[in-house]
């Protein structure tokens, strides 16, 4: 087995220490970040998802598997550079309320961050009125908002919603992701953008803020 089918595999037993341990050496042996990335931590967690639909896995195994992402993900987080730049904008980032998925929005945040914007991210289960409050006080260049669950994917509207009620909707570019999203669904509720993932979010948001 190598470095990163270990990384998968004990990311999958929810081998939080090891997860660790094997991001650091993938890093020590030469592999980028971005590989480590996709073909350790994510092809793990893809494995977890598809053993958690067929109920082969659990919530309290998913969560630990979760735990285990987020480790690898912190050992990761300063080599993850998606460009230059320093300080090209701001970016309010939170998951939807109702939801309580926060590894994509993460890793979103991450590359962001990376590609030299500021990030203020407000956490999960965000409230619409939170969101507005948010782009207030920080007055940012973007809002994002994640979703993962087809039953929170409509809070995104309410936010745009109350955006609009608020009179600062005009001030601020919305994008939206999360895995059960669409382009059709980010047309439908008028937000100015959505993207697939966490590198496609930053081409975005530079392509927002150009
Ligand atoms: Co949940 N869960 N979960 N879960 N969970 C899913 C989403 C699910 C698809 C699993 C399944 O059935 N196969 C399913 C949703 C079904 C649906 O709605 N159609 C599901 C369910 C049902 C649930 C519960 C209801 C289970 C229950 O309690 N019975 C429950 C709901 C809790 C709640 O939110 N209220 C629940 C709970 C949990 C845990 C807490 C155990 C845990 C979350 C831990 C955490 O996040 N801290 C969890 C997990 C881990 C998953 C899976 C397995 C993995 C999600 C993940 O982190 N993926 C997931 C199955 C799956 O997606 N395969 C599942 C890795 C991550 C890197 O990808 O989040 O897609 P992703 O992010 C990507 C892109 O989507 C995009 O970029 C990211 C990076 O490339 N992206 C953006 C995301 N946000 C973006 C924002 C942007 C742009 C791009 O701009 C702002």
């Amino acid at each position: 087995m190598n470095v990163l089918e270990g990384i998968s595999q004990a990311l999958i037993e929810g081998d939080i220490e090891e997860v660790r341990r094997l991001t650091e050496e993938a890093l020590s042996q030469g592999l980028a970040a971005g590989e480590v990335l996709r073909n350790g931590l994510i092809a793990g967690m893809n494995v977890v998802g598809e053993r958690f639909k067929k109920e082969e896995m659990f919530v309290p195994e998913v969560l630990v598997s979760a735990q285990a992402m987020h480790a690898g993900m912190d050992v990761l987080q300063p080599h993850l550079r998606a460009g230059e730049a320093a300080s090209a904008g701001t970016l309010v980032l939170g998951t939807v309320e109702g939801d309580l998925h926060d590894i994509g929005k993460n890793l979103v945040g991450m590359m962001i961050e990376g590609a030299g914007y500021k990030v203020v991210d407000l956490g999960i289960d965000v409230p619409a009125e939170k969101f507005v409050a948010a782009v207030k006080e920080h007055e940012p260049d973007v809002l994002g908002m994640s979703a993962l669950l087809t039953t929170t994917m409509p809070a995104m509207g309410e936010v745009i919603k109350a955006l609009d009620e608020a009179g600062v909707r005009d001030k601020v570019k919305v994008i939206v992701g999360g895995a059960p999203l669409t382009q059709e669904f980010a047309d439908k509720i008028e937000a100015d953008g959505y993207a697939p993932d966490a590198m496609s979010a930053v081409d975005l948001v530079r392509h927002l803020t150009a």
